[in-house]
């Protein structure tokens, strides 16, 4: 059971996505003298994550993936409990007593490509993989902006009706699978919740959107801050409606067949790029860092993430290892 699943389309930027996520979990770690977040990840992930880091902080973008190339990705995030603070030392001290509620991430950076081959034809040598990712109860779609255009032709415009019809396929694709374990653990009289995903759409390379499409639909030229949530949930919901409008549709209307798609949160990445003028060798754009060498990013925007997934994972009994354990209740209107 995989909680938590990243998709995008080729080049979409979900390989800077992780690498951001991880650079904002290391820095709301270290920064955070209230001990409210920690996170751990397992070998592997944190090689990867941290050679995504480590690509930035020289200033340059990380290769782009090979097909092949399906990578599995594991970390845990935890939050104190609430009630850690009603305890007598004693326990607090107590070995067996764990003071962080934790949500396990196992993500698959899949190539957007395979799972379109998957979902059209049911064929893919990643089938494994890609049926993992259909059982995920925590979805996250990344959208690239640079690709959202009011053209309503050429390949651009072809590219976005693409993965519009993609991404439908996939959520319906991920609502029969879950109507169908559903259906098996019911008549199996196995105890089973609901089900219920939640899905989380980042709007990557937000620097790169085209000006005149936010003018176009009358959005201002930055997403409302965290603060303002329904107005945040608006601004993505009116970029998401105008330009994959079969995703916004199957997202409201998976739940006539009993699956909820809970209300979708947004976030909007971004990484500063420098000016054209001091493009390097390769005609690459140089990531701008700041004077401690770190991407210059949305950082707000990611430690948004993490406290979003403070909420699920508040939902959970205790240690989850399965996100089908989560309750499921409604995502705080801040989503
Ligand atoms: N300006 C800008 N460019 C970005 C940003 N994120 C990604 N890019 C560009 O997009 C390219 C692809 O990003 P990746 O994160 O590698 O995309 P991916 O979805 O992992 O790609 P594949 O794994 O090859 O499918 C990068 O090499 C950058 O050139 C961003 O926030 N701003
Ligand atoms: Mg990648």
């Amino acid at each position: 059971m995989c909680p938590a699943a990243i998709y995008g389309h080729t080049s979409s930027g979900k390989s800077v996505f992780l690498g951001l996520l991880y650079s904002a979990q290391v820095r709301y770690t270290n920064a955070d003298q209230g001990d409210s977040f920690r996170f751990w990840g397992d070998t592997r992930s944190v090689r990867y994550m941290g050679g995504i880091l480590t690509a930035l902080r020289r200033g340059t973008f990380p290769a782009a993936n090979l097909k092949e190339d399906i990578t599995e990705i594991r970390f845990k995030f935890g939050y104190p409990r609430k009630l850690n603070s009603l305890l007598p030392e004693y326990i607090k001290r107590a070995n067996w007593y764990r003071p962080f509620s934790t949500i396990g991430f196992a993500a698959y950076d899949v190539a957007g490509e395979d799972v379109e081959e998957y979902v059209e034809t049911g064929v893919s040598e990643n089938r494994h993989t890609i049926q993992e990712l259909l059982k995920s109860t925590i979805v996250i779609f990344i959208v690239d902006c640079s690709r959202l255009t009011v053209a309503t032709h050429g390949p651009q415009f072809e590219k976005m009706l693409n993965y519009d019809e993609n991404g439908a396929v996939l959520l319906s694709a991920l609502a029969s699978h879950k109507v169908r374990d559903y259906a098996a653990k019911s008549q199996a009289k196995m105890a089973s919740s609901k089900p219920v995903v939640y899905p989380v759409i980042v709007l990557s390379k937000f620097d790169q959107i085209n000006g005149e499409v936010l003018n176009h639909l009358g959005l201002p030229l930055e997403p409302p801050p965290m603060d303002e949530p329904e107005e945040r949930r608006k601004f993505g919901e009116v970029l998401i409606g105008r330009f994959l409008p079969q995703m916004m549709a199957l997202l409201k209307g998976n739940r006539l067949v009993g699956v909820n798609f809970d209300r979708t949160a947004y976030f909007f990445s971004w990484v500063e790029t420098e000016k054209v003028a001091d493009m390097n060798l390769s005609g690459r754009p140089v990531v701008a860092r700041d004077e401690q060498g770190d991407p210059k990013f949305s950082y707000g925007e990611y430690r948004g993430f993490i406290e979003y997934f403070r909420f699920l994972a508040d939902k959970a009994p205790d240690d989850v290892e399965e996100a089908t354990a989560l309750a499921p209740t409604h995502p705080p209107s801040s989503s």
